[in-house]
């Protein structure tokens, strides 16, 4: 969008007598910094806010039409009680928040009696506010086992990047970089924030190479200057043989390397012994040895280069070393956070925003689940085997579960075994927008606003240190209460009220601010502070155990394992009964299970698809447009077919998002498009925990 329209886009605005609101989208994780133009309660225009560094003025669809969440008929209005046994689809009666929270703190408190707070877990995916949670099931309760959804997204990114960095999420500085390889990462159809889709495309038209290692010809793909389509589950023996063509031909940068890199000459032995040589990749990737070298010689001697991934090498049980062999690639050619490379982005100094005094916080006695589970290096919870500590109470019992904004009976593998837990649970809380899947399995739902209607302060995702706001723009839907109200409401029950004084956002949103060098108010006014984008940190030392890159890995050595990454075989493999392989990627018009109620995204999109490659859909008698039904040993289901070109033989592409019976009650989404969780058995990489949604093999016909 250029200066005029941005301007023509206002002035509308200002005619229809709306007021601007600075805020920022939360429709995915990206959380653009917007501006919403407001009038009688209604959300009349957005746009991005043009002066947030990661945002160009501009938004994508799914952002423009998330006004509709704020009216949507179907959202939750009222705190819902089960009224039927568990196990049976789920029948709710409205009750008042008073009852609602003396329900939950008179469970919280049997529990802990009973079985003690560490058998109280939350895990979330979308996180609005849910540091209010964490003071209360965490600070004051004193449950150890508080977990995002990581698993079921980039774990294996997190944890090589935790393991070689010591960086939680390093961010892309595509804008200055000549040559960048994206491994299965699809920023124009699974936009990572519009402004860093935006850069890697300014780059390119500045000469930057642009090479997509993906089995599927993707919207990235098709812009990239070349696609190396690759076989599924493969990256690592790809990657590690390109670190042999770069060390054998002495292309790596050799100070770098000694001065901030642990165990390069180990590594180069270790490639040595294991024989990673392209010839040894060429049949497991299916790309040819010339080829490799090629891509590896490039790749080391353009400058600024990076080798970025995010899931597209993950999702498997080989998916830890193959994060790891990508990264590294970056390390020997010295390609780390300077200008143009991965960036190990710098987090603002936002506070907590209620102070729990230390005497009032309660440490709890059993390690977390994560860790008694035997995945000390996973980042987050391993949640497919969430169900072994509910259901067999392995290695502790879980009796109570928070599921905040995320919807685990529809995201997690074998939706089957995820019902069967609920039903072993002896308390359940869905924190939700619809009475979602996941909600119909619980004992209790509580309807939340969104963002549109609440305020949140959180770290923004850019490279600089930056600190976004969001603000209630229209009224709540029904009687919806943000996070803070709800943990408020509980905790009084539980005789805490006391930790949580602030009558409005604003009292809390202070507490959040302190160290930030801008007051409250100019963030209301402005939507956003952002400090200085910082490069090379490496040789001011890592927050890792040697405090330099590490090729030689001091926590997988602690762990018992090869500290240097090998490759094996997926567990998974194709064969005669099941000759396909089910990869998954997303939709660029929804993002995830939350934007199908969405009447305007779902007239451009309104199910989800398979991709098969030409040769196969001739094999197996599939036509392009046509309904097929996809067989895995688990399960079945039917779905639009799409015949395409440009995918590796063999493998099938499913676009994740509909399906099921979603929403339970979602007028818009409900019986469109088909769901694909529960063709998998549950397979977790065995170190770090990640969801395995590609260890699927299946076969395919045409419906009748
Ligand atoms: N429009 C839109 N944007 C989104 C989302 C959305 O749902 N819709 N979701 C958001 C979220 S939560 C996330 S985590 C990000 C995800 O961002 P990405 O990870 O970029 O998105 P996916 O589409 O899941 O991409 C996975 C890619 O990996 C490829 N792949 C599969 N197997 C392999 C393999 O073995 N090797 C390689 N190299 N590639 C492989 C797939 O073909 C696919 O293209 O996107 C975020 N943005
Ligand atoms: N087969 C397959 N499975 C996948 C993926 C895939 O590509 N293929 N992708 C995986 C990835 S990357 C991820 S991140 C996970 C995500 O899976 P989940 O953790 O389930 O998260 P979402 O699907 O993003 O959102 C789920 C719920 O959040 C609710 N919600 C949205 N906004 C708010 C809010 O502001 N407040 C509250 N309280 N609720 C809200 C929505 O109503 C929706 O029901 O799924 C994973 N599952
Ligand atoms: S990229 Fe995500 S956060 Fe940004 S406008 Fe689109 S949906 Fe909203
Ligand atoms: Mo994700």
């Amino acid at each position: 969008m250029n200066v005029m329209d941005r301007n023509l886009g206002e002035r509308l605005a200002e005619i229809k007598g709306a007021k601007m609101i600075k805020s920022f989208c939360y429709t995915c994780p990206w959380q653009c910094p917007t501006e919403v133009f407001v009038r009688d309660d209604k959300i009349v225009y957005q746009k991005g806010n043009p002066e947030a560094p990661n945002n160009i003025g501009s938004r994508c669809a799914k952002g423009m039409a998330s006004w509709y969440v704020s009216k949507d008929p179907d959202r939750l209005k009222y705190p819902m009680l089960r009224t039927n046994a568990k196990g049976e689809p789920g029948q709710f009666k409205r009750i008042s928040w008073d009852e609602a929270f003396e329900f939950i703190a008179k469970k919280l408190k049997e529990i802990a009696d009973h079985w003690g707070p560490e058998s109280v877990a939350l895990t979330c995916h979308h996180d609005p506010n849910t540091v209010f949670y964490h003071h209360l099931l965490k600070d004051l309760y004193g449950s150890p086992n508080m977990y995002a959804h990581t698993s079921g997204c980039e774990q294996d990114r997190r944890s090589a990047c935790l393991d070689l960095f010591g960086h939680v999420f390093p961010m892309h500085d595509f804008a200055n970089s000549k040559y960048v390889m994206l491994w299965g990462m699809n920023n124009l159809g699974a936009n990572q924030g519009l402004w860093e889709s935006r850069a890697l495309m300014e780059a390119k038209a500045k000469g930057c190479r642009l090479v997509v290692i993906d089995p599927n010809f993707t919207e990235t793909a098709q812009k990239a200057d070349e696609w190396v389509p690759i076989q599924p589950g493969t990256d690592g023996a790809l990657a590690l043989a390109m670190c042999k063509t770069i060390i054998d031909e002495k292309l790596y940068d050799e100070a770098f390397v000694s001065s901030h890199c642990e165990g390069f000459t180990g590594f180069q032995d270790h490639l040595s012994e294991k024989g990673y040589t392209p010839e040894w990749a060429e049949d497991i990737c299916g790309i040819d040895a010339e080829r490799i070298k090629r891509l590896a010689r490039e790749f080391a001697t353009t400058k600024p280069s990076m080798s970025a991934i995010f899931k597209g090498s993950g999702y498997y049980t080989n998916g830890h070393d193959a994060g790891r062999a990508c990264y590294i690639l970056d390390a020997i050619c010295g390609e780390v956070d300077k200008p143009g490379n991965i960036n190990l982005k710098d987090w603002a100094p936002l506070g907590a925003p209620v102070n729990i005094p230390e005497t009032a916080i309660k440490q709890p006695e059993k390690e977390p689940l994560h860790v008694a589970m035997g995945y000390p290096l996973a980042p987050d919870l391993p949640n497919s085997r969430l169900p072994d500590a509910v259901i067999n109470g392995h290695p502790y019992p879980i009796k109570a579960w928070f599921v905040h904004a995320s919807n685990p009976v529809m995201s997690d593998p074998n939706r089957e075994r995820v019902q069967e837990m609920f039903k072993n649970l002896e308390l359940a809380v869905s924190l939700e927008l619809y009475m979602s899947e996941t909600s119909l399995e619980c004992d209790i739902v509580l309807p939340e606003t969104s963002f549109h209607e609440q305020a949140e302060i959180r770290q923004g995702m850019w490279l600089g240190p930056e600190v976004i706001l969001c603000q209630p723009v229209v009224e709540p839907v029904g009687e919806a209460k943000p996070a803070y109200e709800i943990v408020k409401g509980i905790a009084q029950k539980m005789g805490w009220g006391h930790h949580f004084p602030y009558e409005k956002w604003e009292d809390w949103g202070e507490v959040a601010m302190k160290d930030i060098p801008m007051t409250l108010g100019e963030l209301k006014e402005k939507g956003f502070w952002a400090g200085e984008v910082r490069y090379n940190r490496v040789p001011e030392g890592l927050p890792t155990a040697s405090g330099k890159i590490e090729i030689y890995s001091k926590n997988y050595e602690n762990a018992g394992l090869n500290p240097y990454p090998e490759y094996t075989d997926r567990t998974v493999i194709p064969d005669d009964e099941y000759p396909l392989q089910v990869t998954h990627s997303k939709l660029s018009m929804h993002c995830n299970i939350v934007t199908q109620n969405n009447p305007y995204l779902m007239e451009v999109c309104g199910e989800n698809w398979v991709e098969i490659n030409s040769i196969d859909a001739a094999k197996y008698g599939i036509r392009d447009g046509e309904r097929c039904i996809i067989e895995s040993p688990k399960d079945n289901i039917e779905i639009l077919a799409k015949v395409v070109e440009g995918l590796v033989p063999g493998c099938i592409s499913i676009r994740h998002g509909h399906g099921f019976g979603h929403w339970a009650m979602g007028s818009t989404a409900k019986g469109k498009g088909a769901h694909s969780n529960n063709l998998m058995d549950t397979h977790t990489n065995p170190v770090t925990g990640a969801n395995c949604y590609n260890e699927c093999k299946v076969r395919i016909r045409q419906a009748i």
